[in-house]
């Protein structure tokens, strides 16, 4: 590790990438373009590809970017995101009961973030207690990879209740990221607003930049 990655700074900006939800475009050209437009964290999220290929992808993001400073992060699997060296893991409810958040850590050592996805206080109350640097929550709007939404009203109390820095996530873009912000969002997830752009570099720009104007406002 080159720097305390399990700091996350308020106001950043995570990209999930699902590469079939990159408009054709391989995973490691969307990285690129979002890390040139200022993307903070990006979780590689693979669900049914071999194993061979998860590496080999892992470690071509991976490179990315630890070369640029960028926070890498593998969804659903401590031992590959082991394998790939990746900066932390993002566990589902569902893989908790593969990998308690205990084990996780134990398998990736001090260093490493593990963020767990959350939709309901009860789970959020649960992580608190746990060794986890992140939560994210969701889904708030409606979105393709799930059948349901907590929408936006559960925003602020989830802000203040969590104990680590939340990424709100599911169904957010240009259209609906002033209504999270304004809710007391500060952190925010997302896969095809960002995946699905044409230009990449500049969605990411504009994003970064809402959440620089929110970060401003906040402090006055
Ligand atoms: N997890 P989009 S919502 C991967 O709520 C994921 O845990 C969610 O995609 C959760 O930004 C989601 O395209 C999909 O809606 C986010």
């Amino acid at each position: 590790m080159t720097k305390n990655t399990r700091i996350i700074e308020d106001y950043s900006l995570y990209l999930v990438i699902t590469e079939e939800l990159c408009s054709g475009r391989g995973a490691p050209e969307v990285a690129e373009r979002a890390i040139a437009g200022g993307v903070d964290i990006i979780q590689m999220r693979e669900k049914a590809r071999p194993r061979n290929e998860l590496v080999s992808l892992g470690r071509s993001l991976r490179k990315l970017c630890r070369d640029s400073g960028i926070t890498f992060i593998v969804n659903d699997d401590p031992l590959l995101a082991r394998e790939v060296n990746a900066d932390g893991v993002h566990l589902g409810q569902d893989d908790l009961s593969r990998f308690s958040i205990r084990k996780a850590r134990d398998m990736l050592g001090p260093e490493r973030i593990i963020g767990i996805s959350t939709d309901s206080a009860a789970q959020l109350e649960k992580t608190n207690a746990e060794d986890a640097d992140y939560v994210a929550f969701g889904p708030i709007f409606r979105t393709t990879v799930k059948n349901y939404c907590v929408g936006t009203g559960c925003i602020r109390a989830v802000q203040e209740a969590s104990r680590r820095p939340v990424f709100f996530i599911g169904g957010i873009d240009s259209s609906t990221l002033s209504t999270v912000l304004a809710a007391g969002a500060k952190n925010i997830a997302m896969i095809r607003a960002i995946t699905e752009s044409l230009d990449i570099t500049a969605t990411v720009r504009y994003f970064k930049d809402e959440l620089r104007k929110q970060k401003e406002s906040a402090k006055t």
